[in-house]
């Protein structure tokens, strides 16, 4: 057990601390297996849950009231309840149902890609249509991402991201103010001037995330519009919650509202098998960010959010931010208050610029396959969380860690 702790590090270094953990961790070690797990396994109940919950739209809550009060313990027993009774699920669940076999299958590579195909022929017709006086040329429609562009043999869905340069604010106003060679003020100029984080000009002009929010009316009808194109021609058969689009509102204290991606979810039928198909329409100030969190893998992107964190930043799909959390710390560098007051946007025009920026080295796609969380960028921010305790240095943004940051382009 001594060793153990030694290996798990500081955190489990005090006799008696995360005893039940250390059992467990032992238990594995010595049998290959976990008892408490084997009941889990064993349990039907546990394994019902598991099951129905696979079923998109239905919940763990949902899961157990369908089987604790009306007996259904499996996906067939409620294709055929739903067909008695409709008002079991709500209407979306009907929808998932009908196609849910052929959801759980993976595709191949080649299928996926021509899921992106489409998605791009498509998306290029429609912004050609709906902005004819923009470079349609300059549309970026990357996808499959995920797994497909970590070079895996096989995918599960389709994630596909969109922008364009002249999202970086509502395309009208863009349009006017180059029309009147206003280049140098308003939008484009905070923009340019927030690239030069560290200098001092980077707390002047207006924050980019007010930009990716004036473009947000012109960003979800272009993907409206897109919807409703390859529903009409036959290849999406079903939008998931309603009409596909994801209503999220701010969860985090001082982001700028609506300045996030519009995003679709949907279920498209490229042959005879039905598959998930999701569209996310950034603004280019997020895209950077928006290609490393769908790239994932999600272990790899935990641990470089979690380098972030260490750096006293938040990172996520769209952006890296100061981080100003309100609640008290641990000594391990964990809050208890979650909220976090994010500071203005770090801009990034490529994945690189995103690691060059933390001071991390560059890992191309496929090497960001990770099956936990000990990557080097995880190890990284393990060792910068250990220096700052050790210097009784307590996580957070304020201003006298100037010694626990890492040195990157910009000193973060
Ligand atoms: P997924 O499509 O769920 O994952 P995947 O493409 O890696 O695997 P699959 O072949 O089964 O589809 O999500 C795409 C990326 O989004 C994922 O690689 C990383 C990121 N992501 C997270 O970081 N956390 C999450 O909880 C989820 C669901 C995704
Ligand atoms: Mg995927």
């Amino acid at each position: 057990e001594h060793n153990l702790r030694k290996i798990l590090g500081s955190k489990f270094a005090k006799k008696d601390s995360n005893k039940g953990l250390v059992q467990k961790i032992t238990e594995i070690h010595e049998s290959g297996d976990l008892d408490r797990l084997k009941e889990w396994r064993a349990d039907p109940r546990r394994c019902a849950i598991m099951e129905l919950s696979k079923v998109w739209g239905i919940g763990y809550r949902k899961a157990q009231t369908l089987i604790d009060v009306h007996r259904i313990w499996s996906v067939k027993e409620l294709k055929v309840a739903v067909e008695e009774n409709p008002k079991l699920v709500e209407a979306r669940v009907h929808r998932t149902l009908r196609c849910h076999d052929d959801l759980q299958l993976r595709m191949s590579r080649e299928e996926a890609m021509v899921i992106g195909d489409r998605v791009r022929s498509c998306a290029r017709a429609v912004f050609s249509e709906l902005l004819p006086s923009h470079d349609v040329t300059k549309l970026k429609v990357e996808g499959p991402m995920g797994s497909f562009r970590r070079g895996q043999p096989d995918c599960g869905d389709v994630d596909v991201l969109v922008t364009h340069e002249d999202w970086l604010d509502d395309p009208e106003r863009t349009l006017s103010l180059d029309k009147q060679s206003q280049e140098s003020s308003l939008s484009r100029s905070s923009y340019a001037r927030t690239r030069n984080l560290g200098d001092e000009e980077a707390t002047e002009g207006e924050d980019p995330d007010y930009g990716a929010q004036r473009s947000r009316a012109s960003r979800d009808k272009f993907l409206a519009t897109l919807r409703d194109r390859l529903h009409a021609q036959g290849f999406l058969t079903d939008h998931l919650g309603g009409d596909g689009f994801q209503k999220k509102t701010t969860t985090v204290q001082g982001e700028v509202p609506g300045a996030g991606c519009s995003s679709y979810m949907g279920i498209c039928k490229p042959r005879e098998t039905h598959r998930r198909l999701d569209i996310k329409v950034y603004a280019p100030q997020h895209y950077a960010y928006a290609m490393i969190y769908f790239t994932g893998n999600d272990y790899f992107n935990r641990s470089m959010r979690c380098y972030a964190k260490a750096c006293g930043y938040s990172l996520c799909d769209k952006g890296l931010r100061k981080a100003a959390r309100s609640g008290v710390s641990h000594k391990d560098g964990k809050y208890i208050d979650n909220k976090v007051a994010v500071g203005r946007l770090v801009v990034c025009d490529t994945e690189k610029d995103v690691f060059d920026v933390l001071g991390l080295d560059y890992k191309e796609p496929h090497e960001r396959n990770v099956s936990d969380n000990a990557t080097e960028v995880a190890e990284k921010a393990r060792r910068l969380f250990e220096e700052q305790r050790r210097g009784g240095v307590v996580v957070d943004s304020s201003d006298d860690e100037e010694d626990a940051r890492p040195a990157g382009r910009f000193r973060l």
